[in-house]
């Protein structure tokens, strides 16, 4: 029971020192008050995310607002108990029960309505100093050198309050302290009016939370500080060895410093990187970028010349990496892809990157989605990661596509919400220089050539796709989120220099064209006209050196699956 140790030592203390001084009692009693305060704070905090969420509901806003409070009353906390003057220590969990109980009753009182729990487990358990022991922990063995570890304010909470550019991250092993590359993503409940500057009735006053960014419409995030459900991001690869008592690295503001220990839920080795609050003008980057997006609007600047009520918008987008290439010419068309690592050739393999409701069926497909309305929510480049993220896809207006690009790697996420539509197709179409690389997925391991030669492919779900050759090698990894009961994607594939169906967008040809196929119908997944169903479909792209597996795709699979997990703690 913390409680008990706690007053035991202070027991103690006062037989080794014969008395408690006058500073003790003054400091202990600071320590009261500070918590006295959070307590109050959160209280006012709650009773105003619930009066705002009364005048105009958004669950998502609460949501939010209450996690904002609770993370700083959590931290409250933990800065009064890190001073190590409280009488009594590890109560947040008790103190805010009460402040919850008080809350219950106030708006029941009120209102009638018996508000949720807002009880946040975690905080007694988070640890408030991490041990002083100096255990040898095995060195940095993480083998996924493509994936990012990100992390949301609220698990690093000390950190909160900070400006996000003031967060520096360093590894640690034999040779000392070196700083590596991190990123802060600030996130906000966004409300998709906003997003469309208040063209015609687009945004529906639906609100999620994203992605803010100052240079669209979406505007910056509400709380300018890093914040709960705000992102740090750095790659795993740059993580490293436990940091034994040495030393703060320079640069970095005394007594700042947070560790972050990665580990593999499903493979060996762990990591360790910290992060800390800069003390002057080091670059979060550390001098680095391993992603280069231009942003490239031929009309000009974004909000004012972004044709917002109705396309196209002709863009002429690069995304560059030391791994591959993408170029947009469009909001949704995709239309290069080299891969780039040693020794690939880095030819263009990719015709277009295509959407439409099925084969030869071109009513919708990613030209039509540019030629009506829409809008970007962020467009960012960073030192870790570059975002794109745009909504508008005709009658779909909040029908979504972000991209996260990674160094080695490119996440596509696209968020569903249209009215009921027949069916849908994701897939890859290959250029002419494709010709010679081999395709696989799960359902066919021996695989085919890409020629613009038909091949006898099983069709069946789509783990995973394999496509390698001299030319480099792609692992696509699919996932499909839905409450859609009874939904059962298939596949597609067609290698056919003169195809059975009308091409509809890129050349007449179609080399190694592969990918998911929904073919049913899909109920609806516009939330402006609920009931909604919620259909969310993520394309992992890894890209690397020729003579790629299928084990290496499994591989890659598992890892989509279970992400990197992380544990944070007060450091030293
Ligand atoms: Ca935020
Ligand atoms: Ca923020
Ligand atoms: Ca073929
Ligand atoms: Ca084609």
């Amino acid at each position: 029971m913390p409680t008990r140790l706690a007053v035991t030592l202070a027991l103690s203390v006062l037989i080794a020192t014969g008395s408690a001084t006058r500073a003790d009692m003054v400091a202990e009693a600071k320590c009261k008050e500070a918590k006295a305060k959070a307590a109050g704070k959160k209280a006012f905090a709650l009773l105003k995310a619930h009066g705002k969420n009364t005048k105009r509901p958004s669950p998502a806003k609460l949501t939010a607002d209450i996690s904002k409070a609770e993370s700083k009353f959590t931290r409250a906390f933990v800065h009064a108990e890190s001073r190590g003057v409280c009488l009594t220590t590890g109560d947040a969990g008790t103190i805010e029960d009460k402040v919850n109980a008080f809350i219950a009753d106030v708006i029941e009182e009120v209102s009638g309505i018996t508000p949720t729990t807002t009880t946040t487990a975690a905080t007694t358990t988070m640890p408030v100093t991490t041990s002083t022991t100096t255990t040898t922990l095995p060195p940095a063995a993480l083998e996924r050198v493509a994936d990012p570890v990100v992390l949301t304010g609220a698990e690093v909470f000390w950190l909160t309050g900070l400006a996000p550019g003031d967060v520096v991250a360093f590894r640690h092993d034999a040779s000392g302290w070196t700083q590596i590359p991190v990123q802060v993503d600030e996130r906000d409940v966004i409300n998709f009016d906003d997003v469309y500057n208040h063209v015609g009735s687009y945004g529906g006053g639906i609100t999620v939370l994203d992605y803010t960014d100052a240079e669209t419409f979406t505007g910056p995030d509400s709380d300018p500080t890093l914040d709960g459900d705000d992102e740090i991001v750095f790659m795993a690869k740059d993580a490293g060895d436990a940091a034994t008592a040495s030393g703060e690295p320079p640069g970095v503001v005394p007594g700042s410093g947070v560790e972050v220990v990665i580990t593999d839920p499903v493979g060996p080795g762990a990591g360790y990187a910290y992060l800390f609050e800069r003390d002057g003008l080091l670059d979060p980057g550390a001098e680095q970028q391993y992603v280069d997006y231009q942003f490239n609007l031929l009309s000009g600047d974004y909000k004012t010349t972004y044709n917002i009520g109705s396309g196209t918008n002709p863009e002429d987008t690069t995304v560059t990496t030391d791994h591959y290439a993408r170029h947009f010419s469009d909001r949704w068309i995709q239309d290069e892809l080299q891969i780039l690592t040693p020794p690939s050739t880095g030819a263009g393999v990719l015709d277009r990157h295509k959407f439409l409701f099925g084969p030869g069926s071109c009513g919708r497909s990613e030209d039509t989605f540019s030629s009506g309305e829409g809008a970007f929510v962020i467009s960012k480049s960073g030192p870790v990661r570059a975002i794109r993220s745009y909504v508008g896809a005709n009658s779909g207006p909040l029908s979504q596509r972000q991209h996260h690009y990674y160094e080695r790697r490119e996440d596509i996420t696209t968020f569903l919400r249209v009215h009921a539509i027949g069916g849908g197709m994701d897939f890859l179409d290959y250029s002419p220089a494709a010709t010679g690389m081999t395709y696989r997925n799960n359902n066919n391991l021996a695989g085919v050539t890409i020629d613009g030669v038909p091949d006898s492919v099983t069709a069946g779900s789509v783990e995973w796709e394999l496509v390698t050759g001299p030319q480099g090698s792609l692992i696509m990894v699919g996932v499909l989120e839905t409450d859609i009961v009874g939904l059962a994607p298939t596949s597609y594939y067609l290698d056919d220099t003169t195809p059975p169906v009308t091409q509809c967008t890129g050349d007449a040809f179609a080399y190694g064209s592969s990918g998911s196929w929904i073919a049913q119908g899909i109920p609806n997944t516009d939330p402006r006209n609920p009931p909604a169903y919620f259909l969310t479909t993520t394309r992992v792209i890894y890209y690397g050196a020729p003579g790629m597996t299928a084990t290496d795709a499994e591989k890659r699979k598992k890892w989509v699956a279970s992400p990197l997990s992380i544990t944070a703690s007060i450091w030293p």
